[in-house]
């Protein structure tokens, strides 16, 4: 079996930071990249030190600490500068991690798609460009040591390293960017196929690990075809990289297609929201969302400031919200009940996901419109569409034509304005 690595959380109390829950979650952040937390040490500072983020005290007690522990590496709460990273290793001759990185590292282990592989290494590639002096020069720094009498020419040859891994970098960058935008225009034109087909789209959102990804498989049980894949859901931060589709259809023959995606997080490192932009586009196109909250988490206030705040910045501002407060058997309290958009339930209890689908449905065809049609025999296709096309109710075979009572889109019933009874 794979040893696990051991590692240290660390992090800085700052004037009105809510350390503990900063700390728990970067607790899970670890979990989920398969490394297991050891220890915790934290820091009261009015403000991070410029050069190593904590204090140089501190320093002293990670690294004793760490000795203890029999830890390698140092996992920091926050983001760091490419500065205090490198002077934070040399001090201490140990490996440090902050929170973007951590992050970045948790999805290039979990992207299985062509898509998520290249977000992930663009990402990457863009959080590296600006850390790339410190590391590549002291790389050179230990060829030097061990290359006796390297002398002064080392340092240009230094620079000049350090220009062109930076120009390989670029290009790398330029390269992922082509094969994404190529990527995202072909599923651009599956969206647009399906749009075209005029069925509502509803996509799953929320933090990770709220069940977005149960709540989608129950309703794909009920509603999906039969051999439609189940999408992956487990326990641990990010399980879901890439978007799925799937479409539902309810005995009244009314369709959506259903969307689940990457959750979010606090601080979700900029690089990845914006190279997970085109799979998050699928919210964006979205004729409404479905904002997945777990109920039982005592921060899921937070998780929902969070979310829309991600959902801003990706862009998506005007798409209607409806909320599903999931894991109601864990928060103790009655369910399914809805109030108004907000639903209390559990993603693995039937009876919920049919309050779900009638809420969705409710948002979805508000303007659908209940009619009665008299048809002449003579214009069978008009019947055939309303049985193809509507939710119909009702069929009545009369001396002038057929009689059908049925629901339909707003725009059907203006087409039949003419066979109205
Ligand atoms: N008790 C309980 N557990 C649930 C419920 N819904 C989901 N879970 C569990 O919560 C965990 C996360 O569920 P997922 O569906 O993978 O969550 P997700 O939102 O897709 O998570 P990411 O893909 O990581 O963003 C799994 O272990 C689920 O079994 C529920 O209603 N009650
Ligand atoms: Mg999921």
């Amino acid at each position: 079996m794979e040893e696990i690595e051991k590692v240290i959380i660390a992090g800085l109390e700052l004037p009105g930071s809510n350390l503990e829950y900063q700390m728990d979650e970067l607790a899970s952040l670890v979990i989920a990249n398969n490394m297991e937390v050891v220890d915790r040490i934290l820091q009261k500072l009015d403000r991070p030190n410029s050069a190593t983020y904590f204090g140089s005290g501190k320093l002293e007690e990670i690294t004793n600490l760490a000795t203890a522990q029999k830890a390698d590496t140092v996992v920091v709460s926050e983001e760091l500068s490419p500065s205090q990273l490198s002077n934070l290793e040399k001090e201490t001759g140990l490996h440090f991690l902050d929170r973007t990185g951590l992050i970045l590292e948790i999805f290039a282990n979990r992207a299985h798609s062509r898509e998520a592989k290249l977000q992930v290494e663009l990402a990457k590639l863009e959080y590296q460009l600006p850390r790339l002096r410190t590391s590549s020069s002291q790389r050179l720094d230990q060829q030097t040591a061990g290359n006796a009498g390297g002398g002064y020419t080392n340092r240009g040859a230094g620079e000049t390293k350090l220009e062109l891994n930076r120009r390989t970098i670029r290009n790398k960058i330029a390269h992922i960017n082509k094969e994404l935008k190529e990527i995202s225009t072909s599923s651009e034109v599956q969206r647009k196929q399906r749009d075209k087909k005029d069925i509502p789209s509803v996509a799953l959102v929320g933090y990770t690990n709220t069940g977005k990804s149960t709540t989608m498989n129950g309703l794909v049980r009920m509603f999906g075809r039969s051999d439609e894949k189940q999408v992956f859901e487990k326990n641990m931060l990010f399980a879901t990289l890439d978007t799925s589709v799937r479409k539902l259809s309810f005995p009244d023959r009314k369709e959506i297609v259903l969307s689940d995606t990457v959750g979010f997080v606090s601080h979700l490192p900029h690089h990845l929201i914006q190279a997970f932009r085109s799979t998050l586009a699928e919210a964006a196109q979205a004729d409404l969302l479905v904002q997945v909250v777990d109920l039982s988490d005592p921060h899921y206030r937070e998780m929902m400031t969070t979310t829309e705040e991600t959902l801003r910045e990706i862009g998506v501002t005007d798409v209607p919200m409806v909320y599903a407060f999931n894991k109601a058997d864990l928060a103790g309290v009655t369910y399914p009940t809805l109030d108004g958009t907000q639903l209390t339930y559990s993603a693995r209890q039937v009876q919920s996901l049919e309050m779900l689908t009638s809420l969705i449905k409710k948002q979805l065809f508000k303007n659908y419109v209940e009619a009665t049609f008299l048809i002449p025999f003579s214009e069978g296709q008009v019947v055939d569409f309303l049985n193809g096309n509507a939710n119909v109710k009702n069929t009545e075979y009369t001396e002038n034509g057929t009689k059908i009572t049925a629901e339909l889109k707003q725009q059907d019933y203006q087409r039949l304005e003419n066979y109205l009874l």
